[in-house]
């Protein structure tokens, strides 16, 4: 039976909560971690009422390096070694062509997906076991393989995941920690929701005439590849609807 010992950033909603439930599903122990701390204690009352797996929660906003530090320090031993960290947060902020951007949401976006990522990854890297059994998986983004219209930032930053994966995993060969990526396409999820600044009908369009994916196909997609043997590792998969064959394709009814 398998024990491991997992970080979820961005659990609170979407794919990052649906991998947790799963992950806890298969005897996973969990450190949950997102800003909104009532959602990270409902997740973790919900998933503690199913499943008879350790959890802890940091509630840390992984934009700010202070915050992020402390709290993985402040891990109770019990959690550590952490097997796993799936860098999940993440998000875009707004839709609009480069010479229409705004300039706090690029940096939200930036700080976020990026060094958001980056600050995350370095606190957790020490507690990481060096035999084999660290795991690191990557949200990337079909955006980030294929820039669309006014997309330009959002998609830059996921082909900066996309990259940045690829670095990982050659500079932590060694120990080794196997880094994987994953870029889904459409996800209904909060994702439109946040992208549109709270505009729930924007968002809902996103996702009509079609059968988009769902955080729960990705978290299977992400469970295969963290239940690959020792030797075997996903480096990266890409996970659309059937519907969308590509980034700025979508087959609607
Ligand atoms: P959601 O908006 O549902 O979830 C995003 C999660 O990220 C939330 O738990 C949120 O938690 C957390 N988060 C956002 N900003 C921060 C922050 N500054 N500090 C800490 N946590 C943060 O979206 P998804 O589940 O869809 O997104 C998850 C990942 O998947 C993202 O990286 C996204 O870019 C990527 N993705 C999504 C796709 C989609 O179509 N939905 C497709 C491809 C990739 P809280 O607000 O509580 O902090
Ligand atoms: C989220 C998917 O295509 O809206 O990364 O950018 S998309």
């Amino acid at each position: 039976m398998n024990f491991k010992k997992v970080l979820i950033t961005g659990a609170t909603s979407g794919i990052g909560k649906a991998t947790a439930l799963l992950l806890a599903q298969n005897n996973c122990h969990l450190i949950l971690c997102g800003r909104r701390k009532s959602l990270l204690e409902s997740v973790s009352a919900q998933i503690s009422a199913a499943y008879p797996v350790a959890i802890c929660t940091l509630t840390m906003d992984v934009r700010n390096k202070e915050e992020v530090f402390a709290a993985i320090e402040s891990l109770p031993d019990a959690f550590k070694p952490i097997d796993v960290l799936i860098n999940n947060a993440g998000l875009a902020s707004g839709l609009n062509t480069l010479d229409e951007g705004v300039l706090d949401d690029w940096e939200k976006m930036i700080d976020t997906n990026l060094k958001g990522l980056l600050y995350v990854t370095k606190a957790v890297l020490p507690l990481m076991p060096k035999n084999g059994d660290g795991h690191i998986i990557n949200l990337g983004s079909i955006a980030g393989k294929e820039a669309y219209l006014n997309g330009n930032v959002y998609c830059a930053t996921k082909a900066a995941v996309d990259n940045l994966s690829r670095g990982m995993r050659v500079d932590l060969a060694r120990f080794p920690i196997r880094v994987s990526a994953i870029h889904p396409g459409a996800v209904e999820t909060e994702f439109s929701i946040v992208r549109f600044k709270g505009d729930e009908e924007r968002a809902k369009k996103v996702y009509d005439g079609f059968e988009n994916l769902v955080a729960n196909d990705c978290a299977e997609a992400i469970w295969f590849m963290l239940n690959r043997p020792k030797h075997v590792n996903i480096n990266e998969l890409t996970i659309m609807p059937t519907a969308q064959p590509n980034a700025t394709t979508i087959i609607r009814k």
